[in-house]
């Protein structure tokens, strides 16, 4: 156990003790040895393994140490088992509402009987709490805020946002004299399509100048604690920042450490056990002897690893592949070479065809596909067929003028809810692109939805799916649709199917995406753009195809012209593609 994991089990004592209105002494005892053990810089599991004397801290008592070595030595404390059975888990939320804390919890719990945050929120609104003794309207009105605060707070965010934050947060520190080294840990680091908090990580010999720094960035709204070593806190948007100071000896394990993911750390601690060996954050140990810890590869190298890329570190195969000398040379944004899912002006886009065109090849991208909608999503303007051959058209006219860029005719066809596709078949086989997405009936049941996305992929003219299970994180859960079949369909017929790189999309999922490289079906990375702008999120569909395991060769969009062309005409049943100058 960490020393922080031990701190949150004497706080979580100190709430629920307070909760039930015990001796304010009792109380203060344990949150004063929560903060003391938070603070620490030494480890108590280092402390404890040595036989240190643990009631020379401040704070710390007989009774105290002996909880902490109980603590250590068995990841449990019965006390507390004990606490949380006698009170409802949504009763202690209400504490960590802030404005609230235990002792007012238990004033809303024992007199309106409020066991949960939605009774919470209906009882601030209708003036029932500003009744009670000791509560006024301001507390009722700061509970509200605090209720939204924490609603906030639970939410994850999408990587893309927490990477504008990240990048400042660093450029922000880097100013500080005497910072070594500097890096964002987390499952930032790990490329996860959504965060929880972000976790800096700083090496610098004295932590005040850092933390007086960081206190500073514009968009901190509190900092929620400052100690030695560790510092939280939280911004406007309601996300959380964790930032340490560690030791340039310790910078490579503490990496580790807080770059995770925590089931990744569970394997090296267990590796490191089976060599005789002791792996925390600040370093790797042979007994007491330190023995690595300043880089990362060095701390790999103790437990016989080479150094494992951190989207992989999830312990979903990382150390087969490690342990094998399998592990992939993950695909990289400077691969890709073409871009086939984008809208213009015609539909829901903002950019005329001429400057989505004139954009990509500002990008350098040397094949892209126009990908308007079709009739059927009316929100979005879709196109008739004859309005997709005047298209067509303009795109011959633009290929005379733009050199060095491929511009295939497309199109985002929609599958209807009915089965089958929204656009006549011989208008799609002129096309040299064919996307094909579901947007509507996307309540129906997995097997028809399955039905007809497995349909659409055994239709002549289609290319690829695009996004292909609709989800919308943090908004709008995947349709039901069997992925499983989808690929074994797409391997059947030679079809591709689509990362969508929209951060909110990232659709498939990495998962898929490793499921898809087994079927040894390749993954078409889009940015689905409807303005220029929105070329730019190709980068976030690298990351998740990364966290997939893929390399270049698994992925149709890093292809030169020449290959990709091979390949289209394959899918297509050794038909059309005309997309050649
Ligand atoms: P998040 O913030 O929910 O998106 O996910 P993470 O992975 O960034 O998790 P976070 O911020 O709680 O912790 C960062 C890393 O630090 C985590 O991936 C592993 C390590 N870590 C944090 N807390 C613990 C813990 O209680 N036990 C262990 N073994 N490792 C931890
Ligand atoms: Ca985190
Ligand atoms: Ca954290
Ligand atoms: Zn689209």
């Amino acid at each position: 156990m960490t020393n922080a994991e031990i701190a949150a089990v004497f706080d979580e004592i100190a709430d629920i003790l307070e909760f039930q209105g015990e001796n304010p002494f009792r109380v203060r005892a344990y949150r004063n040895a929560a903060r003391t053990v938070g603070e620490m810089a030494e480890s108590l599991e280092h402390l404890v393994a040595q036989g240190a004397d643990l009631t020379q801290l401040p704070g710390i008592g007989k009774d105290l140490a002996e909880k902490i070595k109980t603590l250590v030595e068995t990841g449990r404390l019965e006390q507390l088992d004990k606490l949380r059975a006698q009170v409802p888990e949504s009763v202690l939320q209400l504490m960590h509402i802030p404005g609230l804390g235990p002792r007012k919890a238990a004033a809303l719990y024992k007199q309106l009987g409020i066991t949960n945050l939605e009774q919470l929120r209906r009882a601030c609104q209708e003036h029932r709490v500003q009744k009670l003794r000791g509560f006024g309207a301001k507390t009722e009105e700061a509970i509200l805020r605090g209720l939204q605060v924490a609603e906030v707070a639970s939410k994850r965010i999408l990587w893309a946002e927490a990477d504008q934050f990240a990048q400042e947060i660093k450029a922000h520190l880097a100013q500080v004299p005497g910072v070594e080294q500097l890096e964002v840990a987390g499952s930032y680091r790990r490329g996860k399509e959504t965060v929880g908090d972000l976790d800096v990580l700083v090496v610098a010999e004295d932590s005040d100048p850092v933390m007086d720094r960081f206190a500073q960035y514009h968009a901190v709204a509190e900092v929620l604690l400052r100690g030695e070593t560790k510092m939280s806190v939280r911004l406007h948007s309601g996300l959380q920042v964790d930032l340490r100071v560690v030791h340039h000896q310790s910078f490579g394990a503490a990496l580790v450490y807080f770059t995770g993911s925590k089931q990744h750390n569970v394997v090296l601690r267990s590796r490191a056990k089976q060599r005789g060996l002791k792996i925390n954050e600040y370093g790797v140990y042979r007994g007491s002897e330190y023995i690595a810890g300043r880089t990362e590869e060095e701390v790999y190298a103790t437990l016989d690893l080479p150094w494992i890329p951190p989207e992989l570190r999830e312990a979903r195969w990382e150390f087969d592949w490690a342990d094998s000398g399998r592990l992939p040379k993950l695909l990289e944004l400077k691969d890709i070479r073409g871009d086939l899912h984008m809208h213009t002006n015609a539909t829901d886009g903002k950019a005329t065809l001429e400057e989505m065109v004139q954009a990509a090849k500002q990008r350098g991208l040397k094949y892209i596909a126009i990908t308007d909608h079709s009739k059927r999503v009316t929100m979005a303007g879709g196109l008739k067929a004859e309005e997709l051959l005047a298209q067509w058209e303009q795109i011959d006219q633009l290929r005379k003028r733009f050199r060095g860029i491929h511009i295939l005719k497309g199109v985002e066809v929609d599958i209807l809810e009915r089965g089958g596709l929204d656009i006549d078949d011989q208008t799609l086989a002129q096309a040299d692109w064919v996307v094909a997405s579901l947007h509507y009936g996307q309540n129906q049941s997995e097997d028809r939805i399955t039905g007809r996305i497995v349909d659409a992929l055994a239709h002549p003219a289609v290319c690829a799916i695009g996004h292909p299970t609709g989800r919308l994180l943090g908004r709008r859960e995947r349709y039901a649709v069997d992925i499983q079949r989808v690929i074994e369909a797409a391997a059947e017929h030679g079809k591709f199917l689509e990362l969508n790189a929209n951060p909110l999309r990232l659709d498939l999922d990495d998962m898929h995406c490793a499921l898809a490289r087994e079927h040894g079906v390749l993954i078409v990375i889009s940015t689905d753009a409807h303005s220029t702008e929105g070329l730019n999120v190709m980068r976030y569909g690298v990351l998740q195809a990364r966290r997939g395991g893929l390399e270049a060769r698994h992925v149709l969009n890093t292809r030169p012209w020449s290959q990709f062309e091979k390949l289209l005409w394959r899918a297509r049943g050794g038909k059309l593609s005309t997309g050649k100058k």
